[in-house]
């Protein structure tokens, strides 16, 4: 592919007011502690997953938007809802885990395992449908992440049925895989998962300093997380390039429990040696860390000065900034942060 997928983020911060849907949208996320009481009226003809997640700040409710700068066409596929352009797809899926038939054994798996494997199907269903098949960057946002049920952690159980669907669906659980975050969402609320596809394959990236989640040892649970710590897709000034979420660790253990301001340090040069990494592998120059956007995800919202001043110092106070209250995927994690850069964003 020679041509640009011109793919480009904002975080529109409505304060709560109504707000209109704008145009040319591939797809996008709204944030809130109660996305449904304030989702805007009237379908905009592209998927919006509504994550239960808090906004920090002075924000009310944020939404993410996804540009494609092409013409898009809506699809669903299983209980996926979908936009596509000629290079990339965005979809998104909402089950209620209380809801699903069982895809697996019912009496072996929880709730969670039969949403999160149902859901994962219909993606891949997906995409072999629209001739988009590869999966780029994945959002998963699981209520009770933390929770123990079933004698294992919600977030393990995720880990296993999303496995289990990767192998059903003929995909790798090693070294191929998208660029991912997974975060806890109010309890009740949905399992919400939203990605980018794409026609070409992105380049995926691993960072030096951290053992590959994939890779995983055991005890952090019976399945690997199946993501990649990075994605760029397309090529030098046309790349667009997704950070996975980033957190405080270092090979594969938790650095700097009960420090946040350490943990932000310490996440922020996780991503620095994925820039570096990225710029030597697939973009031909390392960019700085304030050319991207960043979405952060802080556990105590007491915490959000501390993160917050930290942040600033590394980016300054121009790059685009989201603070989410949420669980992390360890109960050890303070904070993580998911970064995303395109030359829509300058990559002067
Ligand atoms: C980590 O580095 C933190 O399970 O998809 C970050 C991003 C994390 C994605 C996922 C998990 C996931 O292990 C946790």
């Amino acid at each position: 592919m020679d041509r640009l997928p011109a793919l480009e983020l904002e975080y529109v911060t409505t304060g709560g007011r109504s707000r209109e849907w704008p145009r040319g949208v591939l797809g996008g996320a709204v944030f809130d502690r109660l996305p449904r009481r304030r989702a805007a009226a009237g379908d905009p003809g592209f998927p919006v997953a509504e994550v239960s997640m808090p906004v920090l700040g002075e924000a009310g409710e944020v939404l993410e938007l996804w540009r494609a700068g092409e013409e898009v066409r809506a699809g669903t596929h299983g209980h996926v809802r979908y936009t596509c352009s000629s290079d990339v797809l965005f979809g998104s899926v909402s089950l209620d885990e209380h809801d699903v038939p069982a895809v697996a054994n019912p009496g072996r798996h929880s709730a969670l395992y039969q949403a999160t494997a149902r859901a994962y199907r219909d993606i891949f269903a997906t995409l072999a449908a629209a001739g988009h098949p590869h999966l780029v960057r994945v959002w998963n946002y699981i209520p009770d992440i933390n929770l123990e049920t079933h004698g294992l952690e919600r977030y393990r159980q995720f880990n296993s049925a999303r496995q289990e669907a990767l192998i059903a669906c003929g995909r790798s659980v090693a070294g191929s895989v998208p660029a991912a975050s997974a975060l806890g969402a109010a309890s009740g609320s949905p399992l919400v998962i939203y990605f980018l596809a794409s026609r070409m394959a992105p380049a995926l990236i691993e960072n030096p300093r951290q053992v590959s989640a994939y890779h995983y040892p055991a005890r952090y649970g019976p399945r690997s997380p199946a993501f990649s710590r990075a994605a760029v897709l397309g090529r030098n000034e046309a790349a667009a390039l997704f950070i996975s979420g980033t957190a405080s660790i270092v090979g594969h253990r938790t650095m700097h429990t009960g420090d946040p301001v350490a943990q932000t340090r310490e996440t922020l040069r996780n991503i620095e040696a994925l820039l570096a990494e990225a710029g030597r592998t697939a973009l031909g120059r390392t960019l700085p860390l304030d050319a991207l956007a960043y979405k952060v995800y802080v556990r105590d919202p007491r915490d959000l000065p501390l993160v917050r001043a930290q942040l600033t110092e590394a980016i300054g106070a121009q790059a685009p900034v989201i603070y989410l209250e949420a669980d992390i995927c360890r109960q050890d994690l303070a904070v993580e942060i998911e970064a995303f850069g395109s030359r829509a964003r300058e990559w002067s």
